[in-house]
């Protein structure tokens, strides 16, 4: 609703003209002439409390008029037609609430492998750009990738590497920083970083599915694994990291039979109970690698856990990759490399193993950043969805994060 002033010689006459709902508020915005002191004159005048200046210099005044309701659904006409008739008010305007929509002024990512990333097209149906177009990045999510270390400067990952979701549990220090070596490359860590949270549209590789997420690195497989220094990686400052990943565990050779040991253990069950401030640790397993040699995911005792969410692989063509391991604790599948027929995944290296799930796993937090494993259990279960939860089917635009 807006008012319309029409001056003539008797009387100020007023039209009312419907446009939109407008919400009038207790302030006004006034262009004063005078001293400080002429200027409390006229505040004091027109009964109205002076807030400050607009901006720092010049004759802007925030005044408040402490009678008038906060909101109203009209403007108040005798204050306005004081301060017209008021020859030292310049210019006044009584706030008025406005409609802003966020806008998330999403665009597809301009860098130079992202066009290689075919996992992440519409044409593969895993929503990745739709769920970034509603603001679904992984902003104020922190993962940690437990693996063989992190290459924390690289530019495709630096923005987004935190180091409170890092340690060196070989080295015993805080930096997790991948130590090359020529017959033994570490570069794991580093790859499954990049798929997680390659920064976006910075000219440089690709892009991580949670691109906003802060990413950090466990260096614990770079020396001798121990159930000690398992239990630790595994409950590293459980109060800030949100999501475990670990692509790793006892050896594929289709003829082992192991889990975790007593600390390890005991890392699952404090971490499921009180990380993330009693919500539970998210413990994302990779299913394995040993389906050339028939190995089976549920004779791997840390893949089949109730407390890690096992995600297994196909190919670009819905296949089982030959690597792939079957089992009974697979909760969900998402792409990955295949053979050399098959396109293969892109990260910060070369193509790397698969850890798209996290774009299930990222955007649920960044909706919910109150989901607990189960939650996500029950997500990812065949026939299950979020509104079995008893939440919304809808997802609402979340917090804008794109610029
Ligand atoms: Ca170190
Ligand atoms: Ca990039
Ligand atoms: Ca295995």
């Amino acid at each position: 609703m807006r008012y319309l002033y029409i001056s003539c010689s008797l009387c100020m006459v007023y039209v009312c003209t419907i446009y939109a709902e407008v919400i009038y508020t207790n302030s006004w915005a006034l262009y004063l002439s005078g001293t400080p002191e002429q200027i409390n004159k006229i505040a004091k005048k027109h009964g109205f409390h002076i807030l400050g200046k607009i901006f720092p210099d010049g004759n802007y005044y925030h005044m408040e008029q402490r009678g008038v309701a906060k909101q109203s659904l009209q403007a108040h006409y005798l204050h306005n037609l004081r301060l017209k008739m008021d020859p030292k008010v310049l210019w006044f305007a009584q706030q008025s609430g406005r409609s802003r929509n966020r806008r998330h002024s999403f665009t597809v990512p301009t860098d130079p492998f992202f066009n290689q990333q075919w996992y992440l097209s519409e044409a593969f149906n895993q929503n990745v750009v739709a769920a970034w177009a509603r603001g679904y990045t992984g902003k104020g999510v922190v993962v940690s990738i437990l693996d063989d270390g992190l290459e924390t400067s690289h530019p495709d990952l630096a923005e987004n590497y935190d180091p409170l979701a890092s340690y060196d549990m070989n080295d015993n220090d805080p930096n997790p920083e991948t130590q090359y070596s020529l017959t033994r490359p570490r570069r794991h860590g580093t790859r499954c970083a990049g798929v997680v949270a390659a920064v976006a549209n910075n000219g440089v590789c690709g892009v991580g599915v949670a691109h906003q997420a802060k990413i950090g690195g466990v260096r614990m497989l770079d020396g001798q694994v121990t159930d000690l220094i398992e239990a630790m990686s595994l409950n590293l400052n459980q109060k800030h990291i949100d999501i475990y990943s670990a692509s790793w565990g006892p050896e594929d050779l289709g003829r082992n039979l192991e889990g975790p040991n007593t600390l390890a253990k005991e890392a699952f069950i404090r971490g499921i109970s009180n990380g993330r401030g009693g919500l539970g640790s998210i413990y994302v397993w990779a299913s394995g690698n040993g389906g050339a040699s028939f190995d089976n995911c549920n004779c791997d005792g840390y893949t089949n856990s109730i407390y890690t969410l096992s995600v297994g692989s196909t190919t670009e063509k819905g296949t089982l990759p030959f690597y792939s391991e079957p089992c009974s604790a697979i909760l969900t599948t998402t792409y990955s490399g295949g053979s050399f027929q098959h396109h293969r995944i892109v990260s910060v290296f070369f193509p790397t193993h698969t850890m798209l799930l996290f774009s299930t796993f990222i955007y649920t937090l960044n909706k919910n950043i109150n989901a607990t494993c189960n939650n996500f259990k029950i997500l990812l279960s065949p026939g299950s969805s979020w509104a079995t939860q008893g939440h919304s089917e809808t997802y609402p635009e979340a917090t804008p994060v794109l610029s």
